[in-house]
């Protein structure tokens, strides 16, 4: 067992559906703390360069502007295995395919509008928290 930060973010549609307080409670129950957070709106240019990887998927365009609909709430979160902790607590991309009481289970409305976002890798985790954080912004408790 090792001690791991990952970067998660509340998508837009959670934002907007008044979710925060719930998916955190979802994080913090099962023993991953907030250690970093900030809710912010993001540009084209951001949800370009962040969701990148995907650029030659059909569904890039859209989720570029999906990202960019409203609010986000960019959170680092640290824990046991926080990056495997945190991708099993919100449940499978597609909604129709997540375990019973993830949070995409529960709430998400679509493939797109899933709620949240959480780093697939340790390596991932480590460039996705630098592309929004300084590490004077994070935090230890
Ligand atoms: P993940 O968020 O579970 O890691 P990814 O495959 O990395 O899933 O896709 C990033 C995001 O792109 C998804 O969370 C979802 O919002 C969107 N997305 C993924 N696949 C599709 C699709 O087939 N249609 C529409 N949007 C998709
Ligand atoms: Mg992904």
């Amino acid at each position: 067992m090792s001690t791991e930060r990952t970067l998660s973010i509340i998508k837009p549609d959670g934002v907007t559906r008044s979710l925060i307080g719930t998916v955190i409670e979802r994080f913090e129950s099962q023993s991953l703390k907030v250690v970093a957070a900030k809710l912010q709106q993001l540009t084209t240019e951001q949800a370009q360069e962040f969701y990148g990887v995907h650029k030659e998927r059909p569904f890039y365009n859209d989720l570029v502007k999906y990202m960019t609909s409203g609010p986000v709430l960019t959170m680092v979160l640290e824990g046991e295995n926080a990056v495997l902790q945190n991708r099993t607590i919100m449940g499978a991309t597609n909604p129709a395919e997540a375990a019973e009481g993830t949070i995409r289970r529960d709430f998400a409305e679509s493939i797109e509008a899933n709620v949240v976002h959480g780093s697939d890798s340790a390596e991932n985790a480590a460039i996705e928290i630098d592309f929004f954080f300084n590490s004077s912004e994070i935090v230890s408790y």
